[in-house]
């Protein structure tokens, strides 16, 4: 898909939703689209022993979030070095904002480069079957990817596609430490939802696997932004 006009989109969605899986779908259709995940920013920064991914990993291992400040200034500074705050780039955000206080610091910066959001879906999937699916996840933390033993198993056993590098677990997903980040996303999702309600921008796609969300996310797309 070519787009005519930029898109800004964020992707809200439950652990193990499907936001990962769903950008890297939506990157190999539009050539446009760049993406930021908060949470691969700071796996990263954990991979790297700094001393802000200290700092993050004792939050994510217990599957709290991290200060709305520290994150809202993570994300901006990348938008910011990537070149994406131009008003003709297209982006998407995953997993960030996910409180109202992120997404109005988030909004006052993007306005002042005439590049607020103007999409924001939310990925509307069963809970009953989210756990297994984190629980089969490994992924390939320099580049993002996700797999899953059952669902997008690797070629080849415990390396990644691209680089045959190793796969590795993710800290925080365990049954425990995944019913905490479930009931914080619960906690934080209504007054998110009513801001970019109020906005006008909210929507959702609904599906019990992301082979039936992927073709309503990019058919809502391509009403509102692909060339026809
Ligand atoms: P993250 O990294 O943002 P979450 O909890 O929001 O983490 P997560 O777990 O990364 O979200 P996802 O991206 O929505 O889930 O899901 P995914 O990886 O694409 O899919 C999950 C698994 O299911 C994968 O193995 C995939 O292959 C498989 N799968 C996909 N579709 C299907 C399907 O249809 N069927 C089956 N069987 N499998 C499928 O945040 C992590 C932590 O970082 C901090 C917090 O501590 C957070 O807990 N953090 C923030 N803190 C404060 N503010 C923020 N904005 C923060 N952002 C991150
Ligand atoms: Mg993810």
């Amino acid at each position: 898909m070519s787009l005519v006009k930029p898109l800004r989109l964020l992707l809200l969605g439950a652990p193990g939703s499907g936001k990962g899986t769903q950008t890297s779908r939506l990157l190999k259709k539009i050539p446009q689209l760049h993406s930021i995940s908060s949470g691969d920013l700071l796996r990263q920064e954990v991979k790297h022993n700094s001393g802000f991914g200290s700092i993050a990993f004792n939050y994510i291992s217990q599957g709290k979030l991290l200060p709305d400040e520290l994150m809202t200034k993570l994300v901006v500074t990348n938008l910011k070095q990537s070149g994406w705050l131009a008003p003709d780039a297209s982006w998407l955000l995953d997993g960030f904002p996910r409180t109202s206080t992120q997404a109005e610091a988030l909004n006052k910066d993007l306005q002042t480069y005439r590049a607020e959001l103007n999409l924001v879906v939310e990925l509307d999937v069963p809970e009953s079957v989210i756990l297994e699916r984190i629980e089969n996840r490994f992924v390939h933390v320099p580049s993002g990817r996700v797999y899953n033993l059952q669902y997008n198993p690797p070629k080849v056993a415990g390396k990644d596609d691209v680089t045959g590098e190793p796969l590795t677990k993710r800290s925080d997903d365990t049954a425990e430490v995944f019913s905490k980040r479930l009931k914080q996303y619960k906690s934080t999702l209504a007054p998110l939802k009513e801001y970019y309600i109020n906005k006008g921008i909210l929507q959702m796609v609904s599906g019990e696997t992301s082979d039936i969300i992927f073709p309503k996310l990019y058919d809502l797309i391509e009403r509102e932004f692909g060339a026809h």
